[in-house]
């Protein structure tokens, strides 16, 4: 177990409910009944929230967030309703802060993979196969896929790391109809903004959608979309299989962390020491790039 080494307070806003504090977000419900995300600049690796947060995070990855929804939004709906800051929030909220519709959610983590990473490579290692999806041999860590798979998960307890489940066992506990509408879903989503990215020089190797269902039963992108803390983006001209890819945001961090310059033992379960200014401007700098050849705007 681990997390934060120390849990934020959330700040009281008047007229919104605090209803969850996640590693990086935090939730509330307003008095209209809608749902108010508000995003953080703190940032995680390897499962620990580590200090100090990296300047601009929330805004960027809520930029990103909304500029996807915009290039989907022919594909699926989804839950946005406005950016407005709450009343009586503060200012700084400006940015990292988007009102949506409440849903009913669908409680599976929705994972498109176009590439073979992380989890994936060590279950398909010891099967041949990731969530029951049979693959060919001979694929490695970073290798394409013959083609996207669905790969659903279901939320663990705080704490615990997201269960990987079969599309069968999805069909089985939420039927076979509704199966079949997320991975559709999930697998279209998925294929366009793949595209997307990689005409960008990213390679999207994978991400998770989260679904919610609007009163007619129909499918509604919820949570967050595509941002790097979704999703695995990779630099193109860098991509090569046979190894551990550089992730695009994380990669100062986890290389600093994993140092001994670091001075931390990542098995012990102790918390990490605060990140260092270099590594904080560096991640910065990565979020700002991924942001900038994504939408093709600057940033600031
Ligand atoms: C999203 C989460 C966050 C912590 C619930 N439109 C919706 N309707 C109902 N529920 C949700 C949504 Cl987005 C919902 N989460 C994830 C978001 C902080 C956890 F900002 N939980």
């Amino acid at each position: 177990m681990s997390g934060f080494v120390t849990k934020p307070e959330p700040v009281e806003v008047p007229g919104l409910t605090h209803i969850h504090t996640g590693k990086v977000r935090e939730l509330y419900t307003d008095a209209d009944d809608n749902l108010v995300m508000v995003a953080s600049d703190r940032i995680s690796a390897y499962d620990w929230v580590l200090e100090p947060g990296i300047p601009d995070k929330g805004r960027i990855l809520t930029s990103l967030s909304l500029w996807w929804f915009d290039l989907l939004a022919d594909l699926y709906p989804n839950h946005v309703l406005s950016t407005d800051v709450p009343a009586g929030a503060p200012a700084d909220w400006a940015g990292r802060t988007l009102v949506c519709r409440r849903l009913d959610m669908v409680p599976v983590e929705c994972v498109a993979r176009g590439y073979l990473a992380g989890s994936g490579t060590v279950e398909y290692r010891a099967s041949g196969s990731v969530c029951g999806v049979a693959l060919p041999e001979g694929l490695t860590e970073g290798s394409e896929l013959p083609e996207p798979i669905f790969t659903p998960a279901t939320k663990a307890e705080v704490g615990e790391h997201d269960e990987n489940v079969s599309f069968a066992y999805v069909a089985e506990r939420h039927g076979a109809e509704l199966a079949d509408a997320l991975r559709r879903a999930t697998l279209s989503v998925y294929g366009r903004a793949r595209d997307i990215a990689r005409e960008r020089g990213l390679v999207l190797a994978d991400t998770k959608f989260e679904f919610g269902l609007d009163p007619a039963g129909g499918l509604v992108l919820a949570d967050e979309v595509l941002t790097p803390d979704s999703s695995r983006y990779w630099p193109a001209d860098r991509w090569a299989p046979g190894h551990a890819q550089p992730s695009f945001d994380k990669q100062y961090v986890r290389d600093w962390l994993t140092s001994p310059e670091s001075g931390w033992d990542r098995v012990a379960d102790t918390p990490p020491p605060d990140m260092p200014e270099e590594v904080v401007t560096r991640t910065h700098e990565k979020y700002v790039e991924v942001y900038e050849r994504l939408t093709g705007n600057r940033w600031a």
